[in-house]
């Protein structure tokens, strides 16, 4: 019996996610639209714990003061009615003409002040509805031609921008911290940041770097054609993974915001692995897009999918953690032995350079002929993803 979502499990959605009418390039919208009262009552039905949104998903952009009140104040009574959190908020940049060519790095400076003004604006909102993430998307942040760039000078305003937005976090006294989330493409035909690595070299530059991390998606590492356990495990090695977009793409193509699990499985059970295994104890954020074909029923129906495929793959996981024929599998493959330091405790380089058996009598043809049993290890991998374990 797989367990049901509670709200321990820090399961969250996007307003956008279950909220997504089906417009794309190529045909109109398939679904009404949703009312942000309404995603909030299904979604804590369902057993989800937080909710997600950009500003424009919850007051239509350019709305009067007055209207933008009434939403504002609909949506926190929902939400106290609920219980469900506001863990993260973001601001849209990139569905108004005005941004296509981008916000923070627009070549017109009006608009980056503007795209500045309407991050600020949200800002005070998910401050005021507890939000402790904030995210930035760089959507239009991106070109099609590099003539129309000069990548340095974009960066230089990318780098002001967060800055400024760090700053203003800091004077308001926001218990808030940024999160940067990567896109190789679309919906321009490159994006600046365009993965967990450029990011992370980029937040390097930063002036308040200690308060932005990332926000990377399971799906967009993959459109990469990369590993997305590897992109993962390196943010938090760094202590960067501050939130994250979950969900499936199958392969180098179109963003396919599928499911969770729906995509590469395998991948996702290592995922889930680490998640658990390796510290993070963030919202587990769904970033998915209720495929096309569906009415209201499958929207549901695909919410709680997410959950559930996470659930499924937690608990496969700690079936494969337990077992003991992986401990030994992973004994034999000397995975723990990687954990040990090269040097030993208080030894230089000047020991190592003197110990000669590390070198002139080690035996290299033995160490080069032992197997690392990989195989078997991951044979029980896939065997308890299967739940043959
Ligand atoms: C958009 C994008 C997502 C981002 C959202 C945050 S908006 O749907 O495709 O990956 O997480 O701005
Ligand atoms: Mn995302
Ligand atoms: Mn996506």
């Amino acid at each position: 019996m797989v367990a049901q979502p509670v709200r321990e499990d820090k399961f969250s959605f996007g307003l956008w996610t279950v909220g997504w009418r089906a417009v794309d390039p190529f045909g109109d919208a398939t679904r009404p639209a949703l009312d942000p009262v309404e995603a909030v009552h299904r979604l804590a039905e369902l057993g989800a714990w937080g909710i997600t949104f950009h500003d424009d998903d919850l007051i239509a952009f350019g709305s009067e003061d007055t209207v933008r009140q009434r939403q504002i104040d609909r949506f926190r009574a929902a939400l106290d009615e609920t219980g469900l959190v506001v863990p993260m908020a973001t601001t849209n940049l990139f569905g108004h003409p005005v941004f296509k060519d981008g916000a923070l790095t627009s070549n017109d400076r009006d608009i980056r002040r503007f795209a500045l003004r309407k991050i600020l604006r949200n800002l005070d909102l998910a401050a005021e509805l507890g939000a402790s993430t904030y995210v930035l998307w760089g959507g239009r942040e991106g070109s099609e031609t590099d003539a129309a760039k000069d990548v340095r000078a974009a960066l230089d305003r990318y780098r002001e921008g967060i800055d400024t937005v760090a700053q203003y976090v800091l004077e308001q006294g926001y218990d808030i911290r940024l999160a940067l989330e990567p896109k190789p493409n679309e919906p321009r035909g490159d994006i600046f940041l365009p993965t967990v690595g450029h990011a992370l070299a980029f937040i390097g530059e930063l002036e308040h770097h200690e308060m932005v991390g990332l926000n990377p998606e399971v799906g967009h590492e993959q459109m990469a054609g990369l590993n997305v356990v590897h992109g993962i495990g390196q943010a938090l090695w760094q202590g960067k993974l501050f939130h994250i977009d979950l969900n499936g793409q199958r392969g180098p193509r179109y963003d396919q915001d599928l499911i969770f699990g729906h995509g590469d499985v395998l991948s996702s059970f290592f995922l889930v692995d680490l998640l658990e295994n390796g510290g993070y104890e963030g919202p587990r954020h769904f970033d998915y897009k209720p495929l096309r074909t569906e009415d209201g029923t499958g929207v549901w129906e695909s919410a709680a999918a997410n959950m559930r495929s996470y659930l499924l793959l937690r608990e496969r996981a700690a079936a494969f953690r337990a077992d003991p024929r992986v401990r030994e599998a992973l004994a034999a493959s000397r995975v723990d032995g990687l954990a040990a330091p090269t040097l030993a405790e208080g030894e230089t380089v000047t020991d190592l350079v003197a110990d000669t058996g590390a070198f002139e009598d080690f035996d290299v043809s033995a160490a080069a002929k032992r197997g690392y049993g990989f195989a078997a290890l991951s044979q029980l991998a896939f065997e308890h993803l299967l739940g043959a374990g």
